[in-house]
């Protein structure tokens, strides 16, 4: 059993817990010990064979017990319980957005809904119209809900596939014989989220390939394994398994088959027109006219056969790249990006100290970083009162002073209240280097209402950015309807900057949205947000976002030197 393991059935507990309504104290202990196990540095199985799990934050006597009897037998007498009480399929419904466990209890209790499927068809049948708690507006936002859930359904967000393919695609480029492995297909364009991952390799002996790659380690199922292709599933995450295909395929026509799987359909579709318009044909082994290969060994031959320069797979997916008589030289990439300005610490509700993560920035080549708790009003993530950001102020100013080769600010991450005012006064913003404002809470579906009250947080002349503008949280929680348009207007006449946030739980401002706010004037930030100094890594998912937004360095703050992240706020306080 994994960390991870552990952790979901501790959070199972705790889900049956609230849906058969006990105690909050209760609910919450075992919500706890999942989230120490989960944040756990080390392996659960040691912690526990050296009897030190009574040691851990949050884990009672009872609770060391449980982890213990779980280790032992795969199983919790407790959870075996409250799985024979209460109909399981009800988890299923606290996936949900707006569904939690309460609502989850009523409607078991109230009208014997037992799943997704009882629920559904309540609501097609107006069954929920005369249940307390169940307003017409809040039975709407569960049908949204269930339909989000239904979209999002087998997609795997980007962070998670590509740690699974990377690992794939070098156990592969390990096995002898394998003289090339590429990703394609979604994954290889950066979609924010991807279907089944598509591998493709040289080898002298495919069959043997396909053979041993049907054994690695996390395949839990072998759909098709044949002399050139295998689709087999691999275990992302304790219960979770994505679909794999590997290809085996020709040197001579590498090109044409990476090009092919890579797609985007739609970017396919518009190619072979360009092809069959000279006479030609394309398909996966190549672009050929009659017998005669025209290209097939590389992309850049096919692409530059059909007169049109090699198209990054970012930007393909039908929305304008044919038009491009160069591709932007200047096309973002990772090691443009000169610093991070958006990170938590212990001092909220982060993992690591300022030291920490000013060193692991260094280690990336950073060149400044700014440090960014979380206001007062997000009680829950530990955010700060006016006085303890004083105080907090005078600490990394002080770390700043120690710390060599890199420039350390100071700044936050402040709570736009639901009237948009801010959650620290301007006094106190005016003595931070760079502010960054969010929305945590009351994401409504009114869209004028989420509008305005972002725009006037971008009204402050203090605020320099606007965090994850649409709050989604990819696959949990939908974007909230607002207005980027206007946003970006505001932001690119006040000079304020628009994030990307680089965590794949959200990459928002998502590509589209990017490219629009980009050619409206918008200055962007790519920020990672990093709770932890490993997730400073997440700066490469948000460059991909940004260059699925057809970004150029130029249009990145976090590319520009230092003084210019300077310049940038001074110009709006002295401008607004
Ligand atoms: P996904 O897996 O849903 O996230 O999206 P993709 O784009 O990876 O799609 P997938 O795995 O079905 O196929 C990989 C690529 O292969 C796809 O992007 C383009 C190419 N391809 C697959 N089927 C067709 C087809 O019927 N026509 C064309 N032109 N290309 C195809
Ligand atoms: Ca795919
Ligand atoms: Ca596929
Ligand atoms: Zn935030």
């Amino acid at each position: 059993m994994t960390n991870a393991d552990v952790a979901r059935v501790f959070n199972e507990i705790a889900d049956l817990l609230e849906i058969k309504g006990e105690d909050a104290f209760r609910v919450n202990s075992y919500r706890r010990v999942a989230r120490t196990v989960a944040d756990l540095a080390g392996d659960i199985n040691e912690i526990a064979a050296r009897g030190a799990l009574d040691q851990l934050p949050g884990v009672g006597k009872s609770s060391a017990q449980k982890i213990q009897e779980l280790l032992a037998t795969g199983r919790v007498a407790l959870r075996d319980e409250l799985a024979a009480e209460i109909p399981f399929g009800l988890l299923e419904l606290l996936s949900i957005p707006s569904v939690g466990p309460k609502k989850v209890a009523t409607l078991w209790k109230e009208r014997g809904i037992q799943s997704l499927a009882d629920l559904k068809a309540a609501i097609a049948a107006g069954k929920l119209s005369d249940l307390k708690g169940f307003g017409p507006r809040s039975i709407e936002q569960i049908a949204r809900g269930i339909e989000f859930l239904e979209r999002s359904a087998g997609r795997v967000r980007l962070g998670d596939a590509w740690y699974v393919a990377e690992r794939l695609r070098q156990a592969l480029a390990a096995m002898p014989g394998v003289q090339r492995v590429e990703h394609a297909g979604s994954l290889r364009r950066a979609r924010e989220t991807v279907g089944d991952l598509d591998l493709l390799c040289v080898a002298s002996d495919g069959e043997a390939v396909i053979q041993e790659f049907t054994c690695l380690p996390g395949v839990v199922e072998v759909l098709a394994a044949g002399e050139t292709k295998a689709s087999v599933r691999v275990e992302y995450a304790a219960g979770q398994s994505i679909q794999v295909d590997l290809r085996v395929v020709p040197e001579q026509s590498f090109g044409a088959a990476w090009q092919y799987f890579t797609g985007s359909k739609e970017h396919n579709v518009r190619l072979r027109e360009l092809a069959v318009k000279r006479g030609w044909s394309l398909n996966e082994y190549g672009l050929t006219e009659g017998e005669r290969i025209i290209a097939a060994r590389s992309e850049e031959e096919i692409y530059a056969a059909l007169g049109l320069p090699w198209i990054p797979p970012e930007l393909r997916e039908d929305r304008g790249e044919f038009e491009l008589k160069t591709i932007p030289a200047d096309l973002l990439r990772l090691e443009h990006i000169r610093g991070d300005l958006h990170m938590h610490t212990t001092a909220s509700d982060g993992r690591n100290t300022i030291e920490e993560m000013a060193a692991a920035a260094k280690q990336r080549g950073y060149k400044y970083i700014c440090i960014t708790e979380h206001s007062a009003s997000s009680a829950i993530a530990n955010g700060l009162r006016p006085e303890r950001l004083r105080r907090h102020i005078q600490a990394v100013r002080a770390a700043a002073e120690r710390i060599t080769g890199l420039t350390v600010w100071i700044g936050t991450e402040v709570d736009i209240h639901a009237d948009g005012t801010l959650d620290y006064p301007d006094e106190l913003l005016a003595e931070l280097d760079f502010v960054t404002a969010s929305i945590h809470a009351g994401m409504g579906h009114d869209l004028e209402a989420n509008t305005r009250r972002t725009l006037a947080a971008i009204a402050n002349p203090y605020v320099n950015c606007i965090g994850h503008p649409t709050g989604r949280l990819i696959n949990e929680r939908e974007a909230m309807p607002i207005d980027i348009e206007a946003i970006a207007r505001e932001a690119a006449r006040t000079g304020t900057a628009l994030e990307i946030n680089a965590n794949y739980y959200r990459l928002d401002l998502k590509d589209q949205h990017v490219r629009l706010a980009r050619d409206l004037g918008a200055a962007i930030l790519i920020s990672t947000d990093a709770h932890a100094v490993d997730q400073l890594d997440m700066m490469y998912f948000g460059v991909l976002t940004a260059r699925r937004g057809w970004l150029r360095r130029e249009d990145v703050l976090n590319t520009r030197p230092a003084k210019d992240i300077r310049a940038f706020v001074a110009a709006k306080r002295k401008r607004t």
